[in-house]
């Protein structure tokens, strides 16, 4: 699928919320206006006439835009005609997104290790056996050793672990796989864990708890094992990775107690495809690193406060998880991942990290917002970070599990607390929200993501989905409907109205992007195997086209640097944090109601 097959009348290709706005992009060499008609079955339900845009350097293409807010008519079917095209059919509709919010959660089920996958569950043809338990051929995660000396040695020999050894092995069964390798990795799965804990306390803030009922988020409403245990469903699913966070805690008595290990990987890449249970390659355990410390000190501290009112025992475990992580970081204020990448029998993504001031505040954070002690109150205030004014937490590129300040700002503007400057963390929400109002104006595509170079990065959507979670707490906080337009307008760009003319997210839309790099959702390479499951967005054009398959792009217009290939890892895959992103964003979307 590429954008050759894609109507030059680009929309969103689930639809338009009822009250929301509603633009589409025309591809055209038109130099002037040209007139539009918005089809519904024969009736001509509107008309009008495009706004040129001139030329777009993001897709390489010039362009018009077509509005059409006052359209409140509710219903499927809808075509926009225009300079000789018609666009894929929309809908216009309150409750376009009840079922995204749901299906962007259940993939995290089918990314669980250590478990057989129901299809019952996940749906037909997506059951699998359980990857990595003790079993052949590669033991499992069990009993999973410290990376062997010598290891991290790249070509030219040096040491990137510093002479770290280890020495023992962890029981680290569970989890939730990255992405479409078979690594787990803490500071992915942590942006993760928060994002869904996040998504879940925001809905009882803002709809109080008996939104539990229509949302995934009361026990028995998610498709997941646990549902009917008494305890919220979305909770259940977070748990399978908050307990292996756990597992992953370097035991007493050893070197550098009390740190996270980074990560748990295979020694080599496996080829595609492979299911977990199948894979052949030994397992290590990497070194500790001080940001995967402040990942589990930060959501430990969350999801502490979360779970208080359904398992009381977990709760306390989880508070007294998080205040030792905190403190041994503190002890270890700056052991960073290197980037493995250079050696030469690299098995695992890096999620190397240079900058871990920023996980820092975010530990502090969920700390301060669970505890209300001045001391984590103290340690925000001295963090570079800081709480507000010209601090770089915001960055027009997005955050991630790289850069997880603006996360942190959002958390304390709007889980409620007694914090002295909360005014000036809200304030600096909402400025950073204006700030991507104004990007968002210069893009006909209507997308809030404009990095400062011009060029996309790696998992571009996951970092606009999280542009979008800034807007939609500047929503909350003031009310302001601009922002939950500004919101719509990026879903709009995800689910179609993009220069390549896709929905970025399988199973909505009519072009919807289905084969994600997965060793397991595989269909591609082997038609008995699933694609990925709905709901399940794809990491979105990279300007550096870093794979064999997306190279043949190198040098496209940003926008344009994508192809739904499944051999496109670095412009296709799927991972838990930009899934995390999609859920956070389409909770909000469906509590929008009649938008
Ligand atoms: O999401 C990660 C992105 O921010 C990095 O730039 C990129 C290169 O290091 O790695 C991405 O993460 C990948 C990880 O390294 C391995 N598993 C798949 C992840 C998503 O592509």
């Amino acid at each position: 699928m590429t954008d050759l097959d894609a109507p030059r009348v680009r929309v969103n290709q689930v639809g338009y919320l009822t009250h929301g706005p509603k633009a589409a992009t025309l591809v055209t060499d038109a130099t002037g206006p040209v007139p539009w008609r918005l089809l519904r079955g024969d009736a001509v339900v509107a008309a009008g006439e495009s706004v040129p845009r001139g030329h777009d350097p993001s897709a390489g293409v010039d362009v018009h835009v077509v509005t059409f807010d006052a359209v409140r008519e509710p219903g499927a079917g809808y075509v926009l005609e225009a300079d000789g095209a018609t666009s894929d059919p929309f809908a216009i509709g309150a409750d376009l997104y009840d079922g995204l919010r749901v299906d962007a959660l259940v993939v995290f089920y089918g990314q669980r290790s250590g478990v057989a996958i129901d299809e019952a569950l996940l749906g037909e043809g997506y059951g699998r056996a359980a990857g990595h338990v003790d079993v052949a051929p590669n033991g499992g995660d069990g009993a999973v050793p410290c990376l062997p000396a010598g290891h991290a040695t790249t070509a030219e020999g040096v040491d990137l672990y510093d002479g770290w050894t280890g020495g023992y092995a962890l029981d680290v069964t569970g989890g939730w796989y990255d992405a479409g390798d078979q690594g787990k990795y803490v500071v992915n799965g942590g942006i993760a864990v928060a994002q869904l804990l996040g998504l879940y306390e925001r809905t009882l803030r803002t709809r109080g708890a008996d939104a539990a009922d229509a949302d995934p988020l009361g026990d028995g409403s998610l498709r997941v094992p646990e549902r009917g245990n008494g305890v919220p469903d979305v909770l259940d699913e977070v748990r399978w990775e908050l307990d292996w966070m756990l597992r992953m805690v370097v035991p007493d008595g050893e070197p550098f107690a009390g740190l996270v290990h980074h990560k748990v990987s295979d020694e080599r890449w496996v080829p595609l495809p492979m299911l977990p249970a199948d894979d052949p390659q030994p397992r290590f355990l990497h070194r500790p690193s001080t940001a995967a410390t402040l990942n589990l000190a930060a959501v430990a501290a969350q999801g502490s406060r979360l779970f208080a009112p359904h398992d009381a025992d977990f709760a306390e475990r989880l508070l007294t998880a998080a205040r030792a992580a905190y403190d041994a970081a503190s002890t270890h204020p700056v052991l960073l991942a290197p980037d493995t990448n250079t050696l030469a029998n690299a098995g695992s993504g890096p999620y190397d990290d240079t900058d871990v001031d920023d996980d820092r505040l975010w530990a502090a954070t969920e700390l301060y917002l669970t505890t209300g002690e001045d001391r984590f109150a103290a340690d925000l205030r001295a963090n570079p970070y800081r709480l507000g004014g010209t601090s770089p937490a915001f960055r027009p590129e997005g955050f991630d599990w790289n850069h997880v300040a603006a996360w942190a700002r959002l958390q304390l503007a709007t889980v409620p607390s007694a914090l002295p400057e909360r005014a000036l963390v809200r304030t600096s929400v909402v400025d950073a929200a204006d700030d991507l109002v104004a990007q968002q104006a210069t893009q006909p595509f209507g997308h809030p993501y404009v990095p400062t170079s011009g060029r996309y990065d790696w998992g571009s959507n996951g970092l606009l989905l999280n542009n979008l979670a800034v807007l939609a707490a500047a929503h909350e906080i003031t009310g302001d409907v601009r922002y939950r337009d500004a919101v719509l307008g990026g879903v709009d760009y995800l689910l179609g109205r993009n220069a390549v003319g896709v929905s970025y997210v399988t199973g909505y839309g009519t072009r919807d992007v289905r084969n994600q790099h997965s060793r397991w959702y595989a269909h591609q390479l082997d038609a008995s195997l699933p694609h990925p499951p709905r709901g399940t967005v794809s990491g979105g054009p990279n300007s550096d086209c870093p794979d064999p398959v997306s190279a043949a792009l190198a040098g496209s217009p940003a926008q344009r640097c994508f192809v739904d290939d499944i051999g496109a890892y670095g412009v296709n895959e799927m991972t838990i944090n930009w899934n995390s992103a999609l859920a956070w964003v389409a909770s909000y979307l469906a509590g929008l109601g009649d938008g």
